[in-house]
Protein backbone atom coordinates (compact mmCIF):
# COMPACT_ATOMS: atom_id res chain seq x y z
CA UNK A 1 0.00 0.00 0.00
CA UNK A 2 1.33 3.74 -0.40
CA UNK A 3 1.66 5.68 2.46
CA UNK A 4 0.04 9.08 0.15
CA UNK A 5 -3.45 7.05 1.05
CA UNK A 6 -3.03 8.93 4.61
CA UNK A 7 -2.38 12.27 2.76
CA UNK A 8 -4.46 14.44 3.18
CA UNK A 9 -4.51 17.59 0.34
CA UNK A 10 -3.84 20.83 1.33
CA UNK A 11 -3.39 20.11 4.90
CA UNK A 12 -2.13 23.08 7.13
CA UNK A 13 0.38 21.55 8.97
CA UNK A 14 1.02 24.00 11.89
CA UNK A 15 4.40 22.86 13.61
CA UNK A 16 7.73 24.55 13.05
CA UNK A 17 10.29 23.82 10.37
CA UNK A 18 12.76 20.98 11.35
CA UNK A 19 10.04 19.58 14.21
CA UNK A 20 10.55 16.25 14.86
CA UNK A 21 6.45 15.62 14.92
CA UNK A 22 7.04 15.61 10.95
CA UNK A 23 9.26 12.73 10.87
CA UNK A 24 6.97 10.91 13.83
CA UNK A 25 3.95 11.71 10.83
CA UNK A 26 5.80 10.68 7.91
CA UNK A 27 6.54 7.09 9.58
CA UNK A 28 3.30 6.34 10.94
CA UNK A 29 2.13 6.56 6.91
CA UNK A 30 4.51 4.16 5.97
CA UNK A 31 3.97 1.70 8.91
CA UNK A 32 0.52 1.97 8.28
CA UNK A 33 0.84 1.42 4.85
CA UNK A 34 3.11 -2.15 5.14
CA UNK A 35 0.56 -2.98 7.36
CA UNK A 36 -1.86 -2.43 4.70
CA UNK A 37 -4.35 -0.79 7.51
CA UNK A 38 -7.52 0.94 6.12
CA UNK A 39 -7.76 4.37 6.71
CA UNK A 40 -11.56 3.37 6.81
CA UNK A 41 -10.56 1.34 9.92
CA UNK A 42 -8.62 3.49 11.46
CA UNK A 43 -9.88 5.57 14.04
CA UNK A 44 -6.47 8.37 15.76
CA UNK A 45 -7.12 9.65 19.10
CA UNK A 46 -5.60 12.48 20.76
CA UNK A 47 -5.67 15.25 23.51
CA UNK A 48 -4.31 18.86 22.85
CA UNK A 49 -0.88 20.14 22.17
CA UNK A 50 1.15 20.02 19.11
CA UNK A 51 1.46 16.07 19.26
CA UNK A 52 -2.34 16.60 19.79
CA UNK A 53 -2.72 17.70 15.95
CA UNK A 54 -1.20 14.62 14.29
CA UNK A 55 -4.55 13.52 13.66
CA UNK A 56 -5.60 16.12 11.73
CA UNK A 57 -2.57 15.33 8.78
CA UNK A 58 -3.55 11.80 8.15
CA UNK A 59 -6.24 10.58 7.02
CA UNK A 60 -8.32 8.29 9.31
CA UNK A 61 -11.51 8.25 11.51
CA UNK A 62 -10.41 11.23 14.06
CA UNK A 63 -11.58 12.22 17.82
CA UNK A 64 -9.70 15.27 19.16
CA UNK A 65 -10.25 14.78 23.09
CA UNK A 66 -9.53 17.29 25.96
CA UNK A 67 -6.51 17.80 27.22
CA UNK A 68 -4.89 14.46 28.85
CA UNK A 69 -8.84 12.46 27.96
CA UNK A 70 -7.24 10.57 24.69
CA UNK A 71 -7.01 7.13 27.09
CA UNK A 72 -11.19 6.81 27.95
CA UNK A 73 -12.44 7.37 24.94
CA UNK A 74 -9.71 5.72 22.54
CA UNK A 75 -11.06 2.80 24.88
CA UNK A 76 -14.31 2.90 24.19
CA UNK A 77 -14.11 3.17 20.70
CA UNK A 78 -11.84 -0.26 20.72
CA UNK A 79 -14.91 -1.69 23.49
CA UNK A 80 -17.95 -0.51 21.05
CA UNK A 81 -16.06 -1.89 17.84
CA UNK A 82 -13.43 -4.37 17.94
CA UNK A 83 -12.69 -4.13 14.42
CA UNK A 84 -11.14 -0.57 14.32
CA UNK A 85 -7.96 0.11 14.99
CA UNK A 86 -6.82 2.28 17.73
CA UNK A 87 -4.12 4.98 17.68
CA UNK A 88 -3.56 7.70 20.20
CA UNK A 89 -0.91 10.22 19.33
CA UNK A 90 -0.12 12.84 22.47
CA UNK A 91 2.25 14.35 24.10
CA UNK A 92 4.03 13.70 26.96
CA UNK A 93 2.49 16.75 29.06
CA UNK A 94 -1.32 15.43 27.42
CA UNK A 95 -0.46 12.08 28.27
CA UNK A 96 1.81 11.69 31.19
CA UNK A 97 0.77 15.22 33.17
CA UNK A 98 -2.60 15.86 32.32
CA UNK A 99 -3.61 12.32 31.21
CA UNK A 100 -1.09 10.55 34.38
CA UNK A 101 -4.33 9.15 35.86
CA UNK A 102 -6.08 7.60 32.53
CA UNK A 103 -2.13 6.72 31.82
CA UNK A 104 -2.07 4.59 34.87
CA UNK A 105 -4.85 3.04 34.71
CA UNK A 106 -5.62 2.28 30.63
CA UNK A 107 -2.28 -0.10 31.17
CA UNK A 108 -4.09 -1.80 34.24
CA UNK A 109 -7.30 -2.21 31.50
CA UNK A 110 -5.30 -3.16 28.62
CA UNK A 111 -7.51 -2.34 25.96
CA UNK A 112 -6.36 -3.53 22.50
CA UNK A 113 -4.66 0.30 21.17
CA UNK A 114 -1.65 1.80 20.68
CA UNK A 115 -0.33 4.56 22.78
CA UNK A 116 2.31 7.18 20.81
CA UNK A 117 3.32 9.41 22.60
CA UNK A 118 5.73 12.52 21.06
CA UNK A 119 7.56 13.03 24.05
CA UNK A 120 10.33 16.74 23.65
CA UNK A 121 10.44 16.71 27.37
CA UNK A 122 8.29 20.03 27.10
CA UNK A 123 5.03 21.81 26.45
CA UNK A 124 5.44 22.79 22.75
CA UNK A 125 1.80 23.82 22.36
CA UNK A 126 1.82 26.61 25.17
CA UNK A 127 5.26 27.70 24.50
CA UNK A 128 8.10 25.58 25.97
CA UNK A 129 6.80 24.99 30.02
CA UNK A 130 8.45 22.00 31.52
CA UNK A 131 6.51 18.65 31.31
CA UNK A 132 6.51 15.63 33.73
CA UNK A 133 9.66 14.76 31.80
CA UNK A 134 11.31 17.48 31.48
CA UNK A 135 14.73 17.17 32.91
CA UNK A 136 16.37 18.32 36.08
CA UNK A 137 18.24 22.07 36.02
CA UNK A 138 16.25 22.68 32.74
CA UNK A 139 15.23 26.54 32.55
CA UNK A 140 12.17 28.06 31.25
CA UNK A 141 10.31 31.46 30.94
CA UNK A 142 8.03 29.47 34.18
CA UNK A 143 10.85 28.25 35.90
CA UNK A 144 13.48 30.43 35.69
CA UNK A 145 15.49 28.99 37.99
CA UNK A 146 15.49 25.40 36.23
CA UNK A 147 13.09 22.23 36.87
CA UNK A 148 13.92 20.89 40.65
CA UNK A 149 12.14 17.38 40.64
CA UNK A 150 13.42 14.06 39.60
CA UNK A 151 11.46 13.75 35.32
CA UNK A 152 8.99 11.43 35.35
CA UNK A 153 10.12 8.17 34.10
CA UNK A 154 7.23 6.76 31.58
CA UNK A 155 8.71 3.47 30.82
CA UNK A 156 9.28 2.32 34.33
CA UNK A 157 5.73 3.25 35.44
CA UNK A 158 4.60 1.14 32.14
CA UNK A 159 6.37 -2.05 33.01
CA UNK A 160 5.64 -1.80 36.89
CA UNK A 161 1.91 -2.17 35.88
CA UNK A 162 2.44 -4.76 33.70
CA UNK A 163 1.73 -2.77 30.24
CA UNK A 164 1.60 -5.46 27.61
CA UNK A 165 3.97 -3.92 25.59
CA UNK A 166 6.51 -0.63 25.89
CA UNK A 167 8.98 0.54 23.73
CA UNK A 168 11.02 3.13 23.25
CA UNK A 169 11.82 4.90 19.43
CA UNK A 170 13.46 8.06 18.42
CA UNK A 171 12.59 10.65 15.49
CA UNK A 172 15.92 10.72 14.15
CA UNK A 173 15.76 6.89 13.42
CA UNK A 174 12.75 6.57 10.68
CA UNK A 175 13.51 3.33 10.20
CA UNK A 176 13.52 2.00 13.45
CA UNK A 177 10.64 3.76 14.24
CA UNK A 178 8.91 2.31 11.54
CA UNK A 179 9.72 -1.19 12.85
CA UNK A 180 8.82 -0.13 16.75
CA UNK A 181 4.86 1.24 15.31
CA UNK A 182 4.49 -1.93 13.04
CA UNK A 183 5.34 -4.63 16.27
CA UNK A 184 3.13 -1.78 18.47
CA UNK A 185 0.37 -1.81 16.25
CA UNK A 186 0.45 -5.27 15.31
CA UNK A 187 0.52 -6.30 19.41
CA UNK A 188 -2.88 -7.81 20.94
CA UNK A 189 -3.12 -5.68 23.98
CA UNK A 190 -1.84 -2.33 25.33
CA UNK A 191 0.84 -0.99 23.71
CA UNK A 192 3.26 2.22 25.08
CA UNK A 193 5.40 3.72 22.34
CA UNK A 194 7.49 6.46 23.75
CA UNK A 195 9.30 8.49 20.84
CA UNK A 196 11.97 10.75 21.39
CA UNK A 197 10.92 14.03 19.89
CA UNK A 198 13.10 16.82 19.58
CA UNK A 199 11.46 19.81 19.88
CA UNK A 200 13.29 22.88 17.99
CA UNK A 201 12.09 26.01 19.29
CA UNK A 202 11.89 25.01 22.91
CA UNK A 203 13.79 22.76 23.83
CA UNK A 204 17.04 23.72 23.10
CA UNK A 205 18.89 21.04 24.91
CA UNK A 206 17.44 17.94 24.61
CA UNK A 207 18.23 18.36 20.08
CA UNK A 208 18.37 15.88 17.65
CA UNK A 209 22.25 15.66 18.25
CA UNK A 210 21.61 15.26 22.10
CA UNK A 211 19.36 12.26 21.82
CA UNK A 212 22.06 10.84 19.57
CA UNK A 213 24.72 11.01 21.62
CA UNK A 214 22.25 9.83 24.68
CA UNK A 215 20.75 6.72 23.15
CA UNK A 216 21.73 3.03 22.32
CA UNK A 217 20.14 0.41 20.58
CA UNK A 218 18.60 -2.65 22.48
CA UNK A 219 20.27 -5.54 20.35
CA UNK A 220 18.82 -9.24 19.42
CA UNK A 221 19.91 -10.84 22.39
CA UNK A 222 17.99 -8.45 24.47
CA UNK A 223 14.61 -10.46 25.55
CA UNK A 224 11.74 -8.47 26.56
CA UNK A 225 9.86 -11.19 27.90
CA UNK A 226 11.63 -10.93 31.36
CA UNK A 227 9.93 -8.24 33.42
CA UNK A 228 12.55 -7.31 36.00
CA UNK A 229 15.58 -6.58 33.24
CA UNK A 230 13.41 -4.41 31.17
CA UNK A 231 12.49 -2.82 34.85
CA UNK A 232 16.53 -2.13 34.72
CA UNK A 233 16.89 -1.03 31.01
CA UNK A 234 13.62 1.34 31.92
CA UNK A 235 15.21 3.09 34.61
CA UNK A 236 18.92 3.35 32.95
CA UNK A 237 19.68 7.50 32.39
CA UNK A 238 22.99 7.66 31.63
CA UNK A 239 22.21 6.28 27.68
CA UNK A 240 18.78 5.25 26.99
CA UNK A 241 17.66 2.35 25.29
CA UNK A 242 16.12 1.98 21.94
CA UNK A 243 13.68 -0.54 21.08
CA UNK A 244 10.49 -2.86 22.88
CA UNK A 245 11.93 -3.08 26.86
CA UNK A 246 9.22 -5.67 27.65
CA UNK A 247 6.30 -7.75 26.07
CA UNK A 248 3.70 -9.75 28.44
CA UNK A 249 1.66 -11.88 25.27
CA UNK A 250 -0.40 -13.63 28.18
CA UNK A 251 -2.59 -10.50 28.83
CA UNK A 252 -6.25 -10.72 27.77
CA UNK A 253 -7.15 -7.37 26.15
CA UNK A 254 -9.85 -5.32 27.72
CA UNK A 255 -12.93 -5.74 25.51
CA UNK A 256 -12.31 -9.24 25.49
CA UNK A 257 -13.22 -9.52 28.88
CA UNK A 258 -16.40 -7.13 28.86
CA UNK A 259 -19.74 -8.96 30.70
CA UNK A 260 -21.39 -8.14 27.35
CA UNK A 261 -19.78 -9.95 24.81
CA UNK A 262 -19.86 -13.25 26.96
CA UNK A 263 -22.94 -13.99 25.30
CA UNK A 264 -23.05 -12.31 21.86
CA UNK A 265 -20.16 -10.86 19.47
CA UNK A 266 -22.18 -8.58 17.94
CA UNK A 267 -20.74 -5.07 18.68
CA UNK A 268 -22.14 -2.97 20.52
CA UNK A 269 -22.34 -0.07 18.36
CA UNK A 270 -24.33 -2.78 16.09
CA UNK A 271 -26.67 -3.63 18.55
CA UNK A 272 -30.17 -2.04 18.92
CA UNK A 273 -30.93 0.72 21.89
CA UNK A 274 -33.98 -0.80 23.78
CA UNK A 275 -34.98 2.72 25.06
CA UNK A 276 -37.57 1.89 27.66
CA UNK A 277 -35.36 -0.51 29.23
CA UNK A 278 -32.76 2.60 29.02
CA UNK A 279 -35.68 5.19 30.49
CA UNK A 280 -36.95 2.91 32.82
CA UNK A 281 -33.05 2.34 34.28
CA UNK A 282 -32.73 5.95 34.52
CA UNK A 283 -35.85 6.19 35.82
CA UNK A 284 -35.33 3.96 38.74
CA UNK A 285 -31.86 5.42 39.42
CA UNK A 286 -33.39 8.95 40.20
CA UNK A 287 -35.86 7.54 42.82
CA UNK A 288 -32.42 6.43 45.04
C1 LIG B 1 -6.87 21.20 31.34
C2 LIG B 1 -5.92 21.97 30.49
N1 LIG B 1 -4.80 22.43 31.04
C3 LIG B 1 -3.91 23.12 30.29
C4 LIG B 1 -4.17 23.35 28.97
C5 LIG B 1 -3.18 24.14 28.16
N2 LIG B 1 -2.34 23.27 27.34
C6 LIG B 1 -2.65 23.01 26.06
S1 LIG B 1 -1.50 22.07 25.31
C7 LIG B 1 -0.56 22.02 26.72
C8 LIG B 1 0.75 21.33 26.78
C9 LIG B 1 1.03 20.42 25.65
O1 LIG B 1 2.27 19.81 25.85
P1 LIG B 1 2.53 18.32 25.40
O2 LIG B 1 1.41 17.45 25.78
O3 LIG B 1 3.86 17.91 25.92
O4 LIG B 1 2.49 18.38 23.83
P2 LIG B 1 3.36 19.17 22.75
O5 LIG B 1 2.64 20.45 22.48
O6 LIG B 1 4.73 19.39 23.34
O7 LIG B 1 3.38 18.23 21.59
C10 LIG B 1 -1.16 22.73 27.75
C11 LIG B 1 -0.58 22.88 29.10
C12 LIG B 1 -5.35 22.85 28.42
N3 LIG B 1 -5.64 22.98 27.11
N4 LIG B 1 -6.22 22.16 29.20
S1 LIG C 1 6.89 24.21 19.33
FE1 LIG C 1 8.26 22.43 19.36
S2 LIG C 1 6.89 20.63 19.36
FE2 LIG C 1 5.70 22.42 18.69
S3 LIG C 1 5.80 22.38 16.46
FE3 LIG C 1 7.41 23.76 17.20
S4 LIG C 1 9.23 22.44 17.34
FE4 LIG C 1 7.44 21.07 17.24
Amino acid sequence: MDPKVFDIENADVAWCPGCGDFSILRTLKMALAELEIDSSELVLVSGIGQAGKLPHYLKSHTYNSLHGRAASPATAIKAVNKGLKVIITTGDGDMYGEGGNHFMHTIRRNPDITTIVHNNMVYGLTKGQASPTTQKDFKTPLQVEGVSLEPFNPLSIAIGLDASFVARTFAGDMNHMKEIFKKAIEHKGYSLVDVFQPCVTYNKINTFKWFKENVYYLDDSYDPHNRSEAFKKAIEYLKFPLGVLYINPNKTPYEDILTVYNEEDTPLYERDVDMEKLKNLIRSKRKI
